[in-house]
């Protein structure tokens, strides 16, 4: 029973200290805490964390305080428009007609990751009819999260000017609030201010203790201007007296500095190590500025180098998007630590699992900021292009999270603050549920690094990183190999489809990562799922690439490869007579339908018996023996799938593939009254960029169908980032999913997780 919450025996990949200040300084601070709009944190369990609220004063509307990414909040788009990962950030946040630009910048020094500034720009958009410049009230704070102290110098009476500090990571530091400005060489503009003092009992609180401890009763009273009430944090510090015991073990120092005043205006925060003793000068003003022009030229280079979409010819706003995909994605990056919750046939309660640090990007920073196994490995495809040590660090993180059967946990739910943000139900992890082991995508990559430049540092370092990985990709492999079989040899099938089957149209298959996507109409043993069986020949297949690189036993894998890629065999096992493609199996109806019940809810009716047969539901997982290159070129099924592809009465749309043909029965079916479809018709950008990819590969090799493919390719490519595009200047966003009607973004957003895959699309890099 202890199986699943033991992990696995094989030596870490990361050392223990592998992200700390002395080992990896440059990478210790960072803007790690991607579900605030701005904020920062280090790469340690515990970490004091710093970030920014704001609010507008005297409006209409209740208190509209900012600090998590919320959808609900509206804002006109939020997002970086440049980041390099490591020493600098420019961040744009449209909130009605103000416009925050959130900068910050680091600089090396001292034994804790060194200093950084914060700058801060705040202006009324242009095409603002407001009579007058809105007032702005920002509140940055630090705050620590069970260890460390802050304590706060107030001069002026309510300013905080500077919050001096101690952790065990930082060692002493010291936080300086500037005052607000016009410009760089202007004098201060007249600002109230306020600030609080207190404890939080956990970093999912912050929001809470702020809005609590608002006030109206301070007054703002410009020397030319009336005198308003307007609201601020109040000053207090919990009695003793009134603290539970039980809370003050977690209780923690919090400390709030609120600057209010008036658009236009700048605002610098610095933060400076204490053991930084060589510092030539302080970071704000024209040396901040100079520092900022000298990273956004830097990041400009080597931007270009990497992509080259100037030399493509793509327009200036084109490249400006460019950049802020592959800039979300970086700046999407967060430093997560805490326990998931998991369960095993063998317990009979949840169990914790051992606690564990996830250095991973999200695939959205407001509606799921945390870590999704397979999304990784796409956000690692376009990471790994520009700094492969954040792939290989990020791939260690996650191959570390191992358990002793070879488990990995799908969705990562790490500390509290993560918690607070998934309803109950979603939480728990059971040890039978894959998905698609999208890490190898990622792997394969690096290899090709490695084999184009095998005499650079950088394939060195990647070799002994694939020395130490290599005992848990075997058993990750193994895991996935004995576990997910399905009834016949070298047939594969998902466990964990929902069980209660009169309660759906069509049972959903999470595990697999195309939740809705039809499948039998019965989950059964006798299930075989072509898409996994895809995702393990192309496993394997790496899996024999690590093993020849490091001179390990490989003909294992490499049958295992040839097996599973003999197109006899995916015939036999997937292809469909009577849809003239390849399909899922298994005991299966097409008359199934939701009928109304009396009692006011939908319930399945069967009309006609299931029995063992192909599923036949023409969309995504059809095209995964090309997706995934599992295809030889001469074989004659691929005229077939491109012609699937190309006809617009199934999957073409002029946004991309759509995820089900258009003449599918399920096609945009609900699958309950309260579940919308999902992968049932929209268009998503991670198979799609797969499908480009695959067309690039299929127009590459001799064969039959080279010229289609390539004629596809152009234009697929083509459709794809022109819609993504369009969509990101209409509404400020990249999005989960595009309509495949109308090209619109919908469901979560900003999801700049596999969707800024655009840019690889755009940059022609596979
Ligand atoms: C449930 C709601 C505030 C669904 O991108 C992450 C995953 C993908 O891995 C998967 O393929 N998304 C795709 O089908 C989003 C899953 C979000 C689950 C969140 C809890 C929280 O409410």
């Amino acid at each position: 029973a202890k199986r699943v919450v033991t992990l696995h025996p094989s030596p870490s990949v990361l050392d223990a200290n592998s992200s700390s200040a002395k080992v990896s300084p440059e990478r210790f601070w960072g803007s790690y805490r991607p579900q605030v709009y701005f904020g920062m944190k280090t790469r340690s369990p515990n970490s004091m964390v710093t970030g920014m609220m704001w609010m507008r004063q005297f409006s209409d509307m209740d208190v509209n305080l900012r600090h998590t990414c919320e959808q609900g909040d509206r804002l006109h788009g939020y997002g970086w428009l440049m980041h390099d990962g490591l020493t600098f950030g420019v961040q744009e946040i449209r909130d009605g007609d103000l416009t925050l630009t959130t900068e910050f910048v680091k600089r090396m020094g001292g034994d804790h990751g060194g200093d950084w500034t914060w700058r801060i720009t705040a202006k009324q958009h242009d095409k603002s009819s407001a009579p007058q410049a809105p007032v702005i009230s920002l509140m940055f704070y630090a705050a620590a999260d069970t260890q460390g102290s802050l304590e706060a110098h107030v001069e002026e009476r309510n300013r905080l000017a500077s919050i001096t500090g101690f952790s065990e990571e930082l060692g002493n530091f010291k936080i300086t609030f500037r005052k607000p400005v016009t410009g760089e060489l202007s004098s201060a503009k007249y600002a109230s201010y306020n600030y609080l003092q207190t404890v939080s009992p956990g970093l999912e609180k912050l929001t809470e203790i702020v809005k609590h401890s608002l006030n109206r009763r301070f007054v703002y009273s410009p020397p030319s201007g009336e005198k308003r009430h307007y609201i601020a944090v109040d000053t207090y510090r919990p009695p003793h007296n009134q603290q539970k015991p039980a809370d003050t073990r977690k209780d923690s120092a919090f400390v709030v500095h609120q600057v209010t005043v008036q658009t236009p205006f700048q605002v610098e925060v610095l933060f400076e190590s204490g053991s930084f003793h060589t510092r030539p000068n302080q970071l704000v003003g024209s040396v901040l500025t100079q520092e900022l022009e000298k990273r956004k030229a830097a990041f400009e280079a080597k931007f270009e180098k990497i992509f080259g979409l100037q030399s493509k010819g793509f327009s200036q706003a084109h490249i400006r998007f460019g950049k802020a995909a592959l800039s979300n994605m970086l700046g999407g990056m967060g430093y997560f630590y805490g326990q998931s919750v998991v369960q095993s046939v063998y317990n009979d309660y949840p169990l914790l699992y051992p606690p564990g640090a996830l250095f991973t990007a999200v695939p959205s920073r407001s509606f799921f900021p945390r870590g999704f196994l397979w999304d990784e490995g796409f956000h690692q495809l376009l990471l790994s292009k520009w700094d492969p040590q954040v792939t290989r660090e990020t791939l260690g993180h996650w191959l570390d999270l191992i358990n002793m059967e070879g488990w990995i946990p799908r969705e990562q739910i790490l500390g509290d603050e993560a918690r607070s943000k998934v309803p109950a139900e979603f939480v728990v992890q059971r040890n039978e549920n894959a998905n698609p082991p999208t890490l190898f995508l990622a792997l394969q990559e690096l290899i090709e690094q490695l084999s184009s430049n095998p005499e650079e540092l950088d394939s060195q370092t990647t070799l002994a990183f694939l020395r130490r990985v290599y005992p848990r990709l075997k058993t990750w492999f193994e895991w996935y190999n004995t576990t997910q079989t399905g009834p016949l040899p070298h047939s594969y099938r998902w466990r964990g489809r929902d069980k209660d089957t009169n309660l759906f149209l069509n049972p959903k298959t999470l595990t697999s990562g195309l939740d809705d996507y039809p499948r039998a109409s019965h989950p059964s043993v006798d299930e075989r799922h072509v898409d996994l069986h895809c995702w393990m020949a192309l496993s394997s297949g790496i899996m024999a690439s690590v093993a020849r690189l490091l001179g390990e036993p490989h003909q294992e894998y490499e049958r295992s490869h040839r097996v599973l890629s003999d197109n006899n065999l995916l015939n036999e096992l997937h292809w469909s007579e009577q849809l003239r493609a390849f399909s899922d199996f298994g005991n299966h109806t097409q008359a199934v339908s939701l009928q109304q019940f009396p009692v006011a809810r939908l319930v399945r009716s069967v009309r006609r018996a299931p029995k063992l047969q192909y599923v036949n539901a023409l969309g995504y997982v059809s095209l995964f023996p090309f997706l995934l290159h599992v295809l030889t070129p001469d074989s004659p099924k691929l005229e077939h799938i491109l012609r699937d592809m190309s006809d617009p009465d199934k999957l073409w749309t002029p946004y991309g593939l759509r995820s089900l043909s258009k003449s599918d029965p399920l096609y945009m079916k609900r699958n309950t009254e309260h579940d919308p479809p999902y992968w049932r018709g929209p268009v998503w950008i991670n198979l799609n960029y797969l499908a480009v990819r695959a067309l690039h590969h299929y127009s590459s090799l001799e064969g039959p169908h080279r010229d289609k493919a390539a004629a596809l390719y152009e234009e697929l490519r083509t459709s794809i980032f022109t819609n993504v595009y369009r969509q990101y200047v209409e509404t400020g966003y990249i999005w989960e999913q595009y309509n495949d009607n109308t090209g619109r973004g919908q469901g979560s957003h900003p999801f700049t997780g596999w969707s800024s895959l655009t840019l690889l699309i755009m940059a022609e890099h596979y």
